[in-house]
């Protein structure tokens, strides 16, 4: 299958990506921003095309023989529990995250996913919600775009991102939960605000916390470093699908091995991208 043409996947009358000038472009943009501000994302409901998300779904079918599953237990940091700390202190609480994962660079060349997130008036887009002269890809080469899938009983526990800003896209909602909660900008000016962070990982932060439930085509952009999120258990057995694009203030910004490890199961990349499938085979 050839590569689509990245412009052709995004509803480009509602969202004019490409052209500057359009009217309401600067009305978006304001009306983007104080969401971002007040609840901690901003929401882009369709902003993929029906065809384009249905593309991405089909390729998620191929890929989920090799997608990896992600079944740990790990702090919000992303890191291993501290020992140190005291016993209920947040540097030293575990949640659970299981989740069927595909990386980056298991993505075919001609993938509709990849040409998205390598287009780049799609990050130029979204550095102007973001209110930021520039952002740069993730230089993660597994983290940098994740396709995952979750079902009956998974679940991503709370945690920060290693990247500045995560963008999301609906692909399909699983049967109930599955939905994206979020405390906004709970970790700032320097300080982690460990009592909140406890009150949350306790069930008790709700005042803190917005929710979003997934929608298919439906992108949301968030500041995953200093948002405190999770993913709410998944229950039933259609399949909760999305993609997960990352962005960077600064060039070069890449993850742990730990993080690697748990999330992709594997420290090294493919390199060049997989050419898979071969031809002929439906793509
Ligand atoms: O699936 C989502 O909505 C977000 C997942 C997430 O936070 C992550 O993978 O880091
Ligand atoms: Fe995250």
């Amino acid at each position: 299958m050839i590569s689509p043409l990245p412009g052709d996947l995004v509803d480009l009358e509602r969202y004019p990506v490409l052209d500057h000038s359009a009217p309401g472009r600067a009305n978006l943009m304001a009306a983007l921003r104080a969401q971002l501000a007040r609840r901690g994302a901003a929401i882009l409901p369709d902003f993929l095309r029906p065809d384009a998300t249905a593309r991405i779904n089909h390729e998620i079918d191929l890929l989920l023989p090799r997608a990896h599953r992600e079944d740990t237990w790990g702090t919000p940091y992303l890191e291993l529990p501290d020992e140190s700390c005291p016993d209920d202190h947040p540097r030293r609480t575990a949640v659970r995250s299981v989740t069927w994962v595909m990386a980056y660079d298991l993505m075919p060349l001609t993938s509709a996913a990849r040409a998205l997130y390598e287009w780049t008036p799609l990050m130029d887009f979204i550095a102007e919600v973001l209110g930021r002269e520039r952002i740069h890809r993730y230089a993660d080469p597994m983290g940098a775009l994740n396709l995952t899938s979750m079902v009956g009983g998974d679940v991503q526990g709370w945690h920060y991102d290693a990247t500045d800003f995560v963008v999301s896209i609906g692909l399909q909602s699983g049967t109930s939960g599955g939905e994206f909660q979020c405390a906004p900008f709970l970790r700032a000016d320097g300080d982690e605000h460990y009592d909140d962070v406890r009150r949350i990982l306790a069930d008790r932060g709700d005042d803190k916390v917005s929710v979003f439930p997934i929608v298919p085509g439906t992108m949301m952009i968030f500041a995953g470093r200093d948002s405190l999120h999770r993913v709410s258990p998944v229950g039933g057995s259609t399949e909760r699908r999305i993609m997960l694009l990352g962005y960077d203030t600064k060039a070069g910004t890449t993850s742990s091995d730990l993080l690697k490890l748990v999330r992709y199961g594997r420290i090294e990349s493919l390199d060049p991208p997989a050419d898979w499938p071969q031809a002929g085979e439906p793509w």
